[in-house]
């Protein structure tokens, strides 16, 4: 967690509400393999990361409460009895998105300031959406008491996602900033909610992100069709969610669905095998095997799925490219934003180089390189 964030957002709290603030760290997260398949009930291999939201929050005794994103400049108050959506696309519904969701489920919270800042590259694909709403549910949940658990806290935020962001995502994002260990990642079944952690050491290799510093737009839209041909998919063969279907399945319903959205529903039932594949090839230490699979996600979410763009194929390409990488897909939701590449330690600096000229040379842009430390949950800090 970054010391220096941490006192900056609690200074610019007490010099903006002139009272000391509770602390809230809520982490963003990588994600090893299962991508798209949270919501169709599969498997994820998330990871809570050292960056994420620090949000300092307390109670006041107005009739009003204000939400402050620093680094903006920029503040909203607003009516706890009056709430609706802002405009698209700004950052305060998952503020209010969330006090709205607490309200839904009979829990009362009092008027209350906020303000936040974070170490989460912007459009990175590594959720600083999930942090941000976590880290109001779990601030109002300690300054009111609200006795809400950490598995109703992270619905409460996947509901303001959906009801104030627009984004009907899946519930990987706000478990892994929630629930997140140290050095860990977390196997989690999404019809369960129940994770299995898998500590990560992979000896002479590492994991690093590579940032393509673009979002292409359409993503949320792109998003919540994907969503939609998937439960399409579903109900047409009868099951509660594409998790329950076999390619075998999908092949007796081939001639009723588009070629399209048939790629997409076998894109899911495979990404969804490679990722218990992934957690199977983990426990016996074989990288390569988990490298080849981390290959595949990203040559089905592009081909497939289609939800890659130009840079990320590119960035995937190079790493085939340097034979020190064992594995490399893009990472979340798509349309830009970070790889994931499982590399040798000994190739790191040399593949920083490459990469970073040779998409400098494509793309007349930089690309931004990271590597990140797995790190607990959503949590106060002391
Ligand atoms: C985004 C969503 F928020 C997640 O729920 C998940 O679906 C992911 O895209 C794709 O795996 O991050």
């Amino acid at each position: 967690m970054n010391t220096a964030l941490t006192k900056h957002v609690k200074d610019s709290f007490i010099k903006k509400f002139s009272t000391e603030p509770l602390l809230i760290f809520s982490p963003g997260r990588i994600n090893i393999i299962g991508e798209h398949t949270d919501y169709n009930d599969g498997f994820v291999f998330p990871a809570a990361v050292d960056k994420g939201i620090i949000a300092a929050i307390q109670k006041n005794n107005t009739n009003t409460s204000t939400a402050y994103a620093i680094d903006m400049n920029e503040s909203i108050s607003f009516e706890l009895d009056k709430l609706k959506p802002s405009s698209e696309g700004s950052w305060e519904n998952y503020v209010l998105g969330v006090v709205a969701e607490i309200q839904n489920r009979n829990k009362v919270v009092g008027n209350f300031n906020i303000a936040f800042s974070g170490d989460i590259p912007s459009g990175s694909g590594m959720s600083s959406s999930a942090a941000l709403e976590n880290s109001v549910v779990f601030g109002l949940n300690e300054l009111f008491n609200l006795g809400l658990s950490k598995t109703e806290m992270i619905f409460i935020s996947q509901k303001a996602e959906h009801n104030y962001v627009g984004v009907n995502c899946g519930i990987m994002d706000q478990y892994a900033s929630m629930f997140g260990i140290e050095n860990h990642a977390l196997l989690l079944d999404c019809r369960s909610i129940e994770a299995k952690p898998f500590k990560i050491n992979f000896k002479e290799h590492e994991l690093m992100l590579i940032n393509t510093n673009v979002k292409h737009s359409l993503s949320d839209s792109a998003y919540n069709d994907r969503r939609s041909a998937c439960e399409n998919i579903a109900s047409l063969l009868g099951i509660e969610a594409l998790r329950d279907a076999t390619e075998e399945d999908l092949l007796e319903i081939k001639d009723e669905v588009t070629p399209e959205n048939y790629q997409k529903a076998l894109y899911v039932i495979q990404e969804n095998n490679r990722a218990i594949k992934a957690s199977q090839a983990m426990l016996e230490g074989d990288l390569n095997t988990l490298g080849k699979l981390i290959y595949g996600s990203h040559e089905g979410l592009s081909k497939q799925y289609k939800v890659s763009c130009d840079e990320l194929d590119f960035l995937v390409e190079q790493a085939k490219l340097n034979g020190q990488v064992l594995g490399a897909r893009m990472m979340g939701g798509g349309f830009g934003g970070c790889t994931i590449n499982l590399i040798s330690t000994n190739a790191v600096e040399a593949f920083k180089t490459t990469v970073s000229i040779a998409y400098k040379e494509k793309f007349n842009k930089e690309c931004s390189i990271y590597s990140v430390k797995l790190s607990n949950g959503t949590h106060v800090i002391k």
